[in-house]
């Protein structure tokens, strides 16, 4: 029987890490995907989240669909959140360099260290030590693919502040199909807390309904028009995914579509927009 969450012991670690920043950070960086900033809304540090300013970066906005970012940044100016839609595969806009070098200090840590002292925050795979490492200006913090690369919190010297990476925390009391929906984006484990085929098939569906049925059919020229677990055996035949007596190695074939899906390869899209949140409530 599966876990209903992923979370590992360095999550843990990780949250009384950052609790225990709390008076010596002046700002929160919290980096959530564009292709779903509720979803990846970040639970890590509800303590010091309440009493510092959180900026919200939109990373792999290179990946989520341009007209859901725009009603994002919308959506936050209406509640006087700051907040950037990156691509954080490229340099950072000077204008959020600036406002991070020149932002007010809430806290009395100023009177005690000389540069803005920032952490970066946000659940696993969402692109914090990509970051960290664009903040710095060279490859200090390990940056990887697959959700639970950081494992603990460390400090770096930024050419606009002192900033802190991160391990990607989620919340293990947080309902358990949006820890689902989170394998589909690459935040969490997804074998860990099902099987792949389970994963894409539920995503799949998701798809199908939501209008986005071209982000299956396109890169793999599948016709769509069939249940979702029939879309994983076409996907199969079209990779070669076979199991050696012949039949599709279903498995194999869901991991696949995941790994695209998160990773950009079918394209871009969104799962969810500031008019309908929770989209999870949808899944069984
Ligand atoms: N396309 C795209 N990929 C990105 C972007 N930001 C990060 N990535 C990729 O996302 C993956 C995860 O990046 P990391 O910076 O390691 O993410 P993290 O949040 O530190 O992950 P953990 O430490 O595992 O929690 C890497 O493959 C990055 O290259 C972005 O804006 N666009
Ligand atoms: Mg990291």
């Amino acid at each position: 029987m599966p876990r209903t969450v992923w979370y590992p012991g360095h999550m843990a670690k990780g949250r009384r890490e950052l609790s225990a920043l709390a008076g010596a950070l002046d700002l929160l960086l919290e980096v959530r995907d564009a292709r779903a900033p509720s979803l990846t809304a970040s639970r890590s540090a509800d303590d010091i989240q309440q009493s510092l300013p959180v900026w919200i970066i939109l990373s792999k906005a290179d990946l989520a669909d341009a007209s859901a970012t725009k009603e994002w940044l919308e959506y936050f100016k209406g509640r006087n959140i700051p907040a950037w839609a990156l691509d954080l595969r490229k340099d950072l806009p000077a204008s959020l360099k600036s406002a991070i070098s020149n932002m007010t200090p809430s806290s009395s840590s100023r009177a005690r260290y000389r540069d803005v002292r920032a952490a970066v925050i946000g659940t696993p795979n969402v692109g914090k030590s990509t970051l960290l490492n664009r903040l710095v200006g060279r490859r200090a913090a390990l940056v990887g693919g697959v959700p639970g690369v950081t494992k603990g919190v460390s400090w770096f010297k930024g050419q606009c502040c002192l900033v802190a990476d991160s391990p990607g925390i989620l919340d293990p009391h947080s309902d358990k199909r949006a820890h689902r929906m989170l394998a589909w984006i690459g935040s969490t484990r997804g074998q860990v807390i099902g099987s792949w085929e389970d994963h894409a098939a539920e995503c799949a569906d998701f798809l199908l309904r939501h209008g986005m049925s071209r982000i299956l059919s396109g890169v793999w020229e599948i016709d769509t028009d069939c249940e979702p677990r029939e879309i994983i055996e076409r996907v199969g035949i079209r990779l070669g995914r076979l199991l050696p007596g012949g039949g599709v190695d279903t498995e194999a074939a869901g991991k696949a579509i995941i790994d695209a899906l998160y990773s950009g390869k079918l394209g871009r899209f969104t799962l969810e927009r500031p008019s309908s949140l929770s989209p999870w409530e949808e899944l069984a």
